[in-house]
């Protein structure tokens, strides 16, 4: 082979990123990936680095690009201290089905597994928690791996992999013509035909028939074409947890968003219909919350009369919590052009009004104690930001005013972890506004949840972004306090003491206020978004502030 010919294992990585089109790569710089970290500002310079605080930040921030920008987002991590920091945030990417490749520097071949910096069998540990974990065991495979990690993220229900990289390879040579022209086209699973024509049957007869939309994987303009189909047929609609964005809130066919939280009276809904079409829907625990919480009654399982559709990419989605009726491995596009074949049946002539009225009954509810009304905070908030703004949330009590108040308008406006993880606001934030900068994005987190990933506060400045985080400060762990009040009469460890807020942000060069009444709320909000650079409003409540009253 001729040495012109060849490129390092670092050059190879590089150039392959570039021709994928990453256009960021997220990391904290440590041994395993220096070689690529420095390839890819020397070969390609074209590519941001952005250097975070926590490995976990860094990968919730990249699981939120990827779903902003519908392809991968790229992230570095070094050897097993990185690495294993990263655990939670992979596992919430799996669960949002989020597109992004995390790159794993390892110990070099002859080294790995000799003591703990050089890492354990990385593989075996990521692999129960994300989409594909895949080695690279020579320097000609670097090119290949990489594009097929490219490709396992973006193809079928979206998600994270992982590919270690051992750093002996940066060294060797390989062939530059093994990196790809570019991202490779993605796999697409087709319609079958017999089932439409049975589908189309059922359709025809169904009296309460509903759509349920999920999952990632959608353009923009299917958004409209959701809202035509619905208007089409004269269905109902409703959206997955946290999943809302998938369809205009205020759509006189939108009926509520499943999950924990739930409007007792689309439970009641999704109960009574005959006919469920759920498009892209991950039916398992999340979705099928009952009103009763945790042990409570769920949604969708088998019922006499009523049938379901479901029409999800991954087969392993299909028949794994309830039986569905018809079960088709279809993606979001796919499973559109085949409901856009369906005609109008014999739907009752309330059946959407009566969803509708339910659901502005709930919006319209729901009592807030003490000084500070969250109810009103979130319906200002809406009032006051554009439609287009990206609001992003964690784990926790006060997530449920949120989800219930805020109205959502506009598609891909809605970033939070289905699996629950505390700490993911502030990152999401950030990785939403690396992905569309200018577009305005909003966290919003409970105390506990955003000390978790607070630190991410020194990159959100680095970078110099523009983001308004809110904290519901109710002095501790509400949604625990509340489950221990229910189960025991009691609480244990969950009252926190907090730091003061404002002076925390302002030491990080954020502009900051605190909120303790309601009508000190929009005045402070109108002077905070007359800024710009990192803000934060600390909104401080009674901590018998947990949940809508
Ligand atoms: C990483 C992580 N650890 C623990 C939990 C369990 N948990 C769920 S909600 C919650 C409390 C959240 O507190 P806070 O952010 O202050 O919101 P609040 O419930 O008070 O509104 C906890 C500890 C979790 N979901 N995620």
């Amino acid at each position: 082979m001729e040495e012109n010919d060849t490129r390092t294992g670092a050059q190879l990585f590089a150039d392959t990123v570039q021709r994928l089109g990453f256009t960021h790569a997220l990391h904290i710089a440590g041994e395993g990936i220096l070689e690529m970290i420095d390839a890819l500002a020397t070969e390609h310079p074209g590519i941001a680095h952005i250097a975070f605080r926590h490995e976990a930040g860094m990968v919730y921030a990249a699981q939120a690009m990827g779903q902003q920008q519908g392809r991968p987002a790229l992230c570095l991590a070094a050897r097993a201290p990185g690495a294993l920091n990263t655990a939670l945030a992979l596992h919430t990417a799996d669960t949002d089905a989020a597109p992004l490749v995390l790159v794993i520097g390892q110990a070099s071949q002859t080294q790995a597994g000799q003591d703990p910096l050089s890492g354990s069998d990385l593989g075996a540990v990521f692999r129960p928690l994300v989409k594909e974990v895949l080695e690279v065991a020579s320097v000609e495979q670097l090119p290949m791996t990489l594009t097929r990690a490219w490709h396992a993220a973006a193809s079928g229900r979206q998600g994270p992999v992982v590919v270690v990289v051992p750093e002996n390879l940066m060294h060797l040579r390989g062939n530059s013509s093994l990196v790809p022209d570019g991202p490779p086209p993605v796999a697409r699973a087709g319609i079958a035909l017999p089932a439409l024509r049975t589908l189309k049957q059922w359709v025809a007869s169904a009296r309460r028939p509903l759509l349920l939309l999920g999952g990632t994987g959608w353009s923009d303009g299917d958004r409209d074409r959701l809202h035509a189909l619905a208007h089409h047929l004269g269905w109902p609609v409703a959206c997955s947890y946290r999943r809302g964005h998938l369809f205009d809130n205020a759509h006189a066919h939108y009926a509520g968003e499943l999950g924990i939280g739930i409007d007792p009276a689309l439970f009641d809904a999704v109960e009574s219909a005959d006919l469920v079409v759920a498009v892209n829907v991950r039916l398992g625990e999340l979705n099928t919350f009952g009103p009763g919480g945790f042990g409570g009654r769920r949604l969708l399982a088998p019922i006499k009369g009523r049938r379901l559709v479901h029409l999800h990419p991954s087969t392993h989605e299909l028949q794994r919590t309830t039986v569905a009726d018809l079960a088709l491995a279809l993606e979001p596009a796919a499973a559109l052009v085949a409901l856009e074949t369906l005609e109008p049946g014999s739907t009752e002539s309330d059946w959407v009004a009566r969803c509708r009225a339910a659901r502005v009954v709930w919006t319209d509810s729901g009592h807030c104690p003490g000084p500070l009304d969250l109810r009103q905070v979130f319906q200002t908030l809406r009032e006051r930001l554009t439609d287009e703004t990206v609001v992003t949330v964690g784990a926790g009590a006060y997530a449920v005013w949120l989800h219930r108040y805020f109205t959502l308008r506009a598609p891909r406006t809605l970033l939070g972890p289905k699996s629950g993880a505390m700490g993911y606001g502030l990152p999401a934030a950030i990785g939403a506004a690396l992905a569309e900068p200018g577009r305005p994005v909003v966290a919003v987190a409970g105390d506990g949840c955003f000390m978790m990933h607070a630190e991410e506060m020194a990159t959100a400045m680095q970078q110099g972004l523009d983001l308004l985080l809110l904290v519901v400060n109710n002095q501790g762990y509400g949604a625990i306090r509340a489950s221990q009040q229910r189960l025991f009469g009691r609480t244990v460890g969950t009252d926190l003491q907090n730091p003061d807020f404002v002076g925390w942000a302002q030491a990080f060069g954020a502009h900051a206020e605190r909120v303790t009444k309601t009508d000190d709320w929009l005045p402070a909000l109108d002077r905070m978004l007359a800024m710009s650079g990192l803000r934060l409003i600390e909104l401080q409540l009674p901590p018998t502030v947990a949940k809508p009253l």
